[in-house]
């Protein structure tokens, strides 16, 4: 409801706008540039304030925030340096189509242009990065600007929007009435957009459904496995959106990553309609344009995205239908069954391929933990609720290859690419959902972005286990380097700290497990110890992928 009040300074007037739009926790390092905020926050109890150590943990902490609730994560940030810090947040953000505020404190208007301390022309350095990026000029005009930042990020495809906070707008008093709270707007498909897709089904003989996107609500993956089922299509996964179905339906047929296996590749390129629900289908889910081939696919293409925007932007869709993909699903799932027999054995083979995929690969490891049996034994022993993040690299391949993802915004992954993103990301997880399980699995390149992380999560309590997965290297790098350039070690090499000693000097519980057969009891141990703790998993350095070595690369 907009309400009107006496006079406010601009700190004041955010904080409350925030409050309207239904904003409970903040994350940021505080800067002298946002003090009025910061004050503001002072007696405003409904917004908990998570202070962490580095403005790239803060900003993928409120990254990760939207991913789990589809509401706006929220980040402060300091002028030039906290703000080219937090960058990475919105980059991530942007890639992943997450809803995400960043609010910078700006210098003063009257020394704008200057180059004035710290001083960023903001506008112009988020404008590839940023949905939307703006500079409030004056107190009167917070609540409008806050209220279009919310609409902006979280309608058509979300993304990241960027506010610049001039210090002095933070100050000046305004009798400015607030807002009413945001409204995320999405299209929904029509009845012939729906009855041509039933068209196009009819006239399939080997139909896949790659599923992608943002804004998936529960009831739309609910509704995405009830459409599938009741069609018998298969679903692959987009890039890092292995959650989306439970991977253990019968319907579910595998992951398009990178390093995509030939199983998949041919399976994508046998199709005959795919009908991409949420996905853009970008360069890793199509393999860098090659499993699919711009501008026309081999086989009919049906085309859903929220933003009209994407809609035969890279690829021709023979049927282009704006709209969010949790409304279609939902609708989709409510028309009649097409006569699926036809596609049975297309399926069942899609699902038998995929299973076999999850086999532990009997040329493993051959010294250290094998992560292959790491991965099956947490798809096995967690709980379907529990939450796993990663950043990049290649510990990531086990990671995607060997968990099953059961249940909705369960896994935190940056399409992005971007290294530190998992250890932020669990923690913030971790606060939102204190009664589940939070797993972050870290390369040691990976995790020595943001270690220090570990203080934000004892000083707020979040309750996260981090697995390490230690190879002494930029794993992914040297795979590149040895294909390129054998034998030639160049800027890959990582000479790690002690990982357990570094850990407890957090106050987390910490040890160094150095065989597969050691991981299931110090796993339990971890679990046990009531307090975040990381596992350092001693791997072989050799064993580059589950089914490649470094020294047969190249
Ligand atoms: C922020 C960032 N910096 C650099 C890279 C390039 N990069 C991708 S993977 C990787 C190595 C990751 O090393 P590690 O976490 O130890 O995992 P490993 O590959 O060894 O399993 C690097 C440097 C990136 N993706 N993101
Ligand atoms: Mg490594």
């Amino acid at each position: 409801m907009p309400t009107t009040s006496g006079a406010r300074n601009g700190g004041r007037l955010l904080v409350d706008a925030l409050r309207v739009h239904g904003v409970d926790r903040l994350f940021c390092v505080p800067g002298e540039s946002y003090l009025e905020v910061l004050d503001a926050l002072y007696d405003t109890t409904e917004i908990a304030l998570v202070v962490a150590k580095h403005e790239g943990a803060a900003a993928n902490m409120a990254e990760a925030d939207g991913k789990l609730t589809g509401r706006p994560g929220v980040c402060f940030v300091t002028r030039g340096p906290g703000a080219t810090h937090g960058s990475i947040g919105v980059h991530t953000a942007y890639h992943d189509s997450t809803p995400m505020i960043l609010f910078i404190g700006q210098v003063q208007r009257e020394v704008r242009g200057r180059e004035a301390f710290q001083e960023v022309e903001f506008r112009q350095m988020f404008a590839p990065l940023a949905k939307w990026v703006a500079e409030i000029e004056s107190a009167d005009r917070i609540p409008e600007y806050v209220l279009r930042a919310f609409q902006v990020a979280t309608s058509g495809r979300p993304g990241p929007v960027v506010l610049s906070l001039p210090e002095d707008v933070l100050a000046e008093e305004s009798s400015a009435c607030d807002t009413q709270p945001y409204q995320a707007v999405q299209a929904a498909p029509g009845d012939r957009d729906l009855a041509a897709l039933r068209d196009e089904l009819q006239r399939a003989s080997r139909p896949l459904l790659i599923a992608g996107g943002s804004s998936w609500s529960d009831a739309g993956c609910a509704a995405l496995a009830r459409f599938a089922d009741a069609n018998a299509l298969p679903v692959l996964a987009s890039f890092r959106r292995q959650d989306l179905i439970d991977n253990r339906h019968r319907c579910y047929a595998g992951h398009l990553s990178l390093g995509l296996p030939p199983f998949l590749q041919q399976r994508v390129k046998a199709a005959d309609l795919i009908v991409a629900l949420g996905s853009r289908l970008g360069d890793v889910t199509t393999l860098t344009y090659s499993v699919l081939k711009p501008p026309r696919i081999a086989a009919r293409l049906v085309h859903v995205h929220p933003d009209a925007n994407e809609l035969n932007r890279v690829y021709q869709a023979d049927l282009p239908i704006v709209a969010a993909p949790s409304a279609a699903a939902e609708r989709l799932a409510a028309i009649p069954p097409v006569e699926s027999a036809r596609w049975r054995e297309w399926t069942e083979t899609a699902r038998r391929e995929y299973e076999q995929f999850l086999a532990i690969p009997d040329k493993g490891p051959r010294q250290g933990v094998d992560m292959a049996v790491v991965i099956r034994h947490l798809a096995t022993a967690l709980p379907a609720n529990a939450t796993i993040a990663n950043g990049a690299g290649n510990f990531t391949v086990w990671v995607h290859r060997f968990f099953t993802y059961k249940a909705p915004h369960t896994e935190l992954a940056p399409t992005s690419g971007a290294m530190g993103y998992g250890f932020p990301a669990a923690i913030a997880a971790a606060l939102r959902h204190p009664d589940r399980l939070t797993v972050c699995i870290a390369g040691d390149g990976d995790f020595l972005m943001y270690p220090q992380e570990l203080a934000t999560a004892a000083q707020y309590g979040a309750r996260v286990l981090v697995l390490v997965v230690n190879n002494g290297m930029y794993g992914t790098i040297r795979m590149h380097q040895e294909r390129r350039f054998p034998g030639r070690v160049s800027g890959t090499g990582l000479a790690g700290p002690d990982f357990v000693a570094l850990a407890q000097s957090f106050g987390a519980h910490a040890e160094r497990v150095e065989t597969t057969e050691g991981f299931a009891p110090a796993f339990e141990r971890a679990l046990a110890a009531g307090r975040s703790a990381v596992l350092e998993l001693r791997v072989d350095p050799n064993q580059i992928t589950p089914d490649r070595r470094l020294d047969t690369l190249a």
